[in-house]
């Protein structure tokens, strides 16, 4: 799905997916006015599930709106308009509990099937908790390797002490704007080359055009 360009800066829609509990709303706590609370299921201050904030990338400004599910994962029912138009979907697990970790392939099958092109990316939180079933390294590599080239970044947070969730947001708008620049590049620079012809031959016809 292509950003909104039309006016103001690039806007990438990110939802974020995973089981209730692991700190999604935590993590959209943070960025919407950088607060934590231990409350669970607590509603956000401002009662809203989106949230906008820009920020700096190459010196050009763009925005990211993020998505939380208003606790719909608690009823297993996630509508299609909460995946329509994602630019990303950020998976979230709790370093603390496997099976939030596990479980992530089915979600990453949700976001293929409902929001096409969404760029993927991993989010572990609660770095800042031990515990003796915690989910490893180990199992982050062979998650990597199982998805092949399907996650676009991986971080560890720590919504509770805000550890890596400032970086880990500004990482995620610089992959999805140069992903985006480099497309818009890519299409300007495309030749239509017409049946019979090969690059040499437009390459020719060009010259042969402007020195005429
Ligand atoms: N220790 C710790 N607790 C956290 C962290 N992030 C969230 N929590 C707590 O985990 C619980 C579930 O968080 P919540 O954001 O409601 O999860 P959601 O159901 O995925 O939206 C709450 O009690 C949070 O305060 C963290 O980084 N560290
Ligand atoms: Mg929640």
């Amino acid at each position: 799905m292509e950003p909104v360009m039309a006016s103001g800066p690039p806007n990438y829609k990110v939802i974020l997916c995973g089981e209730y509990g692991v700190g999604k709303s935590s993590i959209f706590r943070r960025f919407m006015n950088d607060t934590f609370t231990m409350e669970t299921g607590k509603k956000s201050t401002v009662g809203l599930d989106q949230s906008s904030q820009l920020f700096k990338i190459n010196g050009m400004d763009v925005k990211m709106s993020l998505w939380d599910t208003g606790g719909m994962e608690r009823m297993s029912f996630i509508g299609s308009s909460y995946y329509r138009g994602a630019n990303a979907a950020l998976l979230c697990y709790s370093v603390l509990n496997k099976d939030t970790f596990t479980i992530l392939s089915q979600y990453i099958l949700d976001i293929v099937m409902n929001a096409e092109g969404a760029k993927i990316f991993l989010c572990g939180n609660m770095a800042d908790c031990d515990g003796d079933d915690k989910v490893t390294e180990a199992d982050i590599e062979n998650f990597i390797r199982e998805c092949g080239d399907v996650l676009s970044g991986v971080y560890s947070i720590s919504c509770k002490e805000n550890e890596g969730v400032y970086d880990m947001f500004k990482d995620m708008a610089r992959v999805l704007h140069e992903e985006a620049m480099g497309r818009m590049t890519l299409r300007k620079e495309l030749h239509v080359i017409r049946p019979g012809e090969t690059p040499e031959d437009t390459n020719h016809h060009k010259k042969k055009c402007c020195s005429s």
